[in-house]
């Protein structure tokens, strides 16, 4: 399996590497890509080091998949390039998400949907992702109606300056070359990806247009808060879900004990419940402070936490090569 991963020497590229070696995927060849100026930096794989190679030399090598984590523009511009010569595009940007040829996937949900033809498959945001995997097999029980969602998102999220400016005003200091327009140390900013005219952002209008897509019912209502807040990985959400039909607390708790991707961890008791650290380097996502919102019926409260750069991002997209190669939907054209 000759795979290219566009974008490799970023957060979410790296962490690309680190799951396809945590999961043995069956790589015969790697072709890491990144801007002109990387070409010839090496990259860890395995004990092995691979030069970074430019994009027409990887397009011109034919792999078999191409992972792109390289923002919207890099993908818009190339994957196209690598679908022509037979290359399965799976990409991280929210260039595709929402064009209606594009399949949205998420693995757990509806990795059964991809055929052949589909050359580029779209992973979803990753607060989405994180979402959509927690309300799934509820909304095949209930039907939800109406999704009322706050985040508070890592600064892992917006990359590697972020984290630089987290860190440097942890450290005391002026941030040299500030990610935000605020310091984000002892902060939040309620401003993630560029304000609309109605007000929204371009990250809670993602939730909104992309969970109905992912969960194929478009009369779902959403609504979203997405907040940056100083964690170093992890995003974390409060949902609010109302449904069409009535629940049982005890009911949706073996739901969500037995939905593919979720781990329960919900004991307020013993302050048990789930938290951006417990996230880190894993691939589950984390429900708990489970209780009905008594303010109406058939609703539900619940807190969603995963690792942003890991099932939101980097492990979502290998699952998906996963399941290309295990049920030999690849035909390299
Ligand atoms: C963020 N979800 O957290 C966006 C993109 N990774 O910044």
């Amino acid at each position: 399996m000759k795979l290219a991963i566009v974008g490799a020497t970023g957060l979410v590229g790296t962490e690309v590497l680190k799951v396809l070696a945590e999961r043995h995927f069956p790589l015969t060849e790697l072709l890491p890509v990144a801007s002109a100026k990387s070409v010839g930096q090496l990259v860890e794989y395995q004990g092995k080091q691979y030069p970074v190679v430019s994009m027409d030399e990887a397009i011109a090598a034919r792999p078999d998949i191409a992972i792109f984590s390289a923002g919207g523009s890099v993908s818009k511009e190339h994957a196209p390039r690598f679908a022509a010569v037979g290359t399965t595009v799976i990409d991280n940007s929210s260039a595709w998400r929402m064009d209606p040829t594009k399949k949205l996937v998420v693995p757990e949900l509806n990795a059964d949907t991809l055929t052949a033809d589909d050359k580029i498959i779209a992973n979803p945001n990753c607060s989405t992702i994180q979402m959509v995997v927690a309300l799934n097999d509820l909304h095949k029980k209930y039907r939800v109606r109406r999704i009322v969602v706050s985040t508070y998102q890592s600064v892992t999220g917006t990359g590697k300056k972020a984290v630089d400016q987290l860190l440097e005003e942890r450290a005391g200091q002026p941030a040299s070359n500030p990610a935000y327009p605020h310091p984000i140390d002892l902060n939040v900013l309620p401003h993630i990806d560029v304000f609309e005219p109605s007000g929204y952002t371009k990250e809670e209008l993602k939730m909104v247009n992309e969970t109905r897509k992912i969960m194929g019912d478009d009369s779902i209502r959403v609504t979203a808060t997405c907040v940056r807040i100083p964690v170093m990985g992890g995003h974390s959400e409060s949902i609010n879900v109302e449904f069409a039909e009535e629940f049982d607390m005890a009911e949706v708790r073996d739901i969500l004990t037995n939905t593919p991707g979720v781990e329960l961890v919900d004991n307020p008791a013993q302050n048990q419940y789930p938290m951006p650290k417990d996230s880190h380097g894993r691939d589950a996502v984390l429900v708990g402070r489970l209780r009905r919102d008594e303010t109406q019926p058939k609703t539900l409260n619940m807190w969603v936490v995963a690792d942003n750069l890991r099932k939101g991002a980097a492990t979502n997209a290998v699952q998906i090569a996963e399941y290309l190669v295990s049920k030999q939907v690849l035909v390299h054209g």
